[in-house]
């Protein structure tokens, strides 16, 4: 991330290319992600979306694209951006398309997708080495269908399938590590409340072919049970408790881009989520916060130099 043309936030581009006026809820983070990633992509892109929150975003006859835009289902963007994608190589060598037309093939899936139905299918386009941009916006459960389980649920929160008194008893897959294990050509996470360090690793996600991903942590006001105004306080709590590590793979090393200097304790971000509430209501519950702590310290004693 040394060379960047990203050095401050006034370095960030100001237009918004992503049409406004969407369906999606106020405040969500994974549509603040969203515009901030498309600032940079630009319209010389092919959106593969697979059926999720982000569905609501193009309603025919509309759309907030400047370029275009397909729907699959949940298991099947990266078939389907493997499809787009032989497509526009047939097009170029067969003349019919000049190269410098050429187009972003993108991915654009919830957590549902990316962690679960369509994990295998999208190890099969890694390894293929498919040249694709693949974005997550995880939310951390079935959005779209009312905050359901996911497998990128984090241990103890509560959804609308996990609503006994300990909230989810499972702990959140590492897609990120999944990802780098396939030896991809690029992997990140990210979070919009962290504009520079999410630029920073879009422009050279852009600057690289081959599988590409873009795994961004999406405050979700609904299924987290938060004020909308609240998602980049969250989003920036995320980070600075650890719960959340900023981080990038290439060529075989993980660095992570933002480490917390100094962590803050994980109940100041727990605390503000609905969906933690009984951690802290009727009684408060410090042993599981210690629980989810030690989680967090461990992850962070285990990457420290
Ligand atoms: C194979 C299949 N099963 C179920 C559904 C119904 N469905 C549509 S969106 C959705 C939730 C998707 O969750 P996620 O991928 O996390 O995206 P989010 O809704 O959070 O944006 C489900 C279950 C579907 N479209 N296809
Ligand atoms: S449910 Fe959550 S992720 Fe889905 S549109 Fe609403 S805020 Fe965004």
């Amino acid at each position: 991330m040394s060379e960047t043309r990203f050095h401050s936030v006034k370095d960030l581009p100001s237009a918004r290319l992503l049409g406004t006026g969407t369906p999606m809820c106020a405040g969500c983070g994974g549509l603040q992600a969203l515009h901030q990633i498309y600032n940079l992509l630009g319209g010389r892109s092919v959106f593969v979306n697979a059926a999720g929150c982000m569905t609501l975003l193009s309603v025919y006859p509309f759309t907030p694209f400047r370029g275009s835009w397909l729907y699959t289902a949940m298991a099947s963007a990266p078939a389907g951006a493997q499809g787009v994608r032989d497509a526009l190589d047939i097009l170029i060598a067969q003349g019919r398309m000049p190269p410098e037309e050429d187009l972003q093939v993108v991915a654009l899936t919830g957590d549902g997708s990316a962690y679960g139905m369509g994990l295998s299918a999208t190890s099969g386009a890694i390894e293929r080495e498919l040249d694709f941009l693949y974005i997550v916006y995880d939310n951390e459960g079935y959005g779209n269908t009312g905050q359901q389980t996911s497998p990128a649920t984090p241990h103890g929160a509560r959804t609308a399938t996990c609503r006994g008194p300990g909230g989810f008893a499972g702990e959140k897959k590492d897609l990120f590590a999944i990802w780098c294990a396939h030896k991809p050509a690029y992997a990140a996470t990210l979070v919009g409340a962290e504009p520079l360090d999410l630029a920073r690793k879009v422009e050279t996600a852009l600057s690289i072919k081959g599988p590409r991903l873009l795994l961004a942590l999406a405050p979700c006001p609904t299924g987290w049970d938060f004020d909308p105004r609240h998602t980049v306080e969250i989003g920036k709590l995320a980070v600075k408790t650890g719960l959340w590590p900023l981080k990038e793979y290439r060529e075989g090393r993980v660095v992570h881009t933002k480490p917390p200097m100094r962590r803050v304790p994980v109940e100041r971000y727990l605390e503000t989520q609905g969906r933690f509430r009984h951690l802290f209501e009727p009684t408060r519950r410090d042993d599981r916060i210690a629980e989810i702590q030690a989680r967090v310290d461990a992850y962070w004693e285990a990457v420290a130099p």
